[in-house]
C-alpha cells in the first residue's frame, strides 16, 4: 500500500506537478489585483470615498475597463480554488503520472489563456476554451475522487 507520506512529497513528480501548476495559478490570481489597481488608476476610478482626493469627486462602479478585470478575477475565483482542492483529493486517488501530470498543465494553460483573453485581448473562443479546459478537468478529477469511494 502507498502511504500520505509518499505521494504528498516532492519527489513524486504527480504531487510536484501538482504543487507548481497550483502555484503558478495562486500567483496569477493575486496578480489580478495589481492589474485591477492599475486600471483603477489609469481610469480614476475608486469604489470608496477615501480614495478620492476630495470629497466632490464620487465613487464609480461602472467603468468598463475596471469591471473587465474584476469579472476575470471574480471567473478566477469562481474556479481556481475548485481545481485546487479537487487535484489535490484526485493525487490521493493514484493517478496515471502522464495523465495527472498533463491534466494540471493543461488545466493551468487553460486558466492563463482565460485570463490573457478575458483581461488583454477580449477575444472569443479563446477566453470560452480557456475556461473549459480547467472546469473541464476539474470536473473529470472530481468525479475520480468519487469513483474512489466506489
Ligand atoms: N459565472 C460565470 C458567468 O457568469 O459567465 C459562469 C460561466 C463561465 O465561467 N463562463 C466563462 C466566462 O469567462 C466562459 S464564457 N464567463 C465570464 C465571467 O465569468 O465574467
Amino acid at each position: 500500500m502507498v502511504s500520505v507520506i509518499d505521494v504528498i512529497n516532492l519527489t513524486n513528480p504527480v504531487f510536484r506537478a501538482y504543487v507548481f501548476w497550483s502555484t503558478v495559478l495562486v500567483l496569477k490570481m493575486l496578480a489580478m489585483s495589481i492589474l485591477t489597481g492599475r486600471q483603477r488608476f489609469r481610469t480614476k476610478t475608486f469604489a470608496n470615498q477615501e480614495d478620492l482626493k476630495s470629497s466632490s469627486e464620487k465613487p464609480k462602479f461602472d467603468d468598463p475597463d475596471v469591471e473587465r478585470v474584476r469579472r476575470a478575477h471574480r471567473n478566477d475565483m469562481e474556479n481556481i480554488p475548485a481545481f485546487i482542492t479537487v487535484a489535490f483529493f484526485y493525487i490521493l486517488t493514484s493517478p496515471a503520472e502522464g495523465l495527472a501530470i498533463n491534466l494540471f498543465r493543461i488545466a493551468g494553460i487553460g486558466r492563463i489563456v482565460h485570463t490573457v483573453a478575458y483581461a488583454i485581448f477580449q477575444t472569443q473562443p479563446a477566453r470560452g476554451i480557456g475556461w473549459m479546459l480547467c472546469y473541464a478537468i476539474t470536473i473529470y478529477m472530481g468525479f475520480q475522487v468519487l469513483c474512489a469511494f466506489f
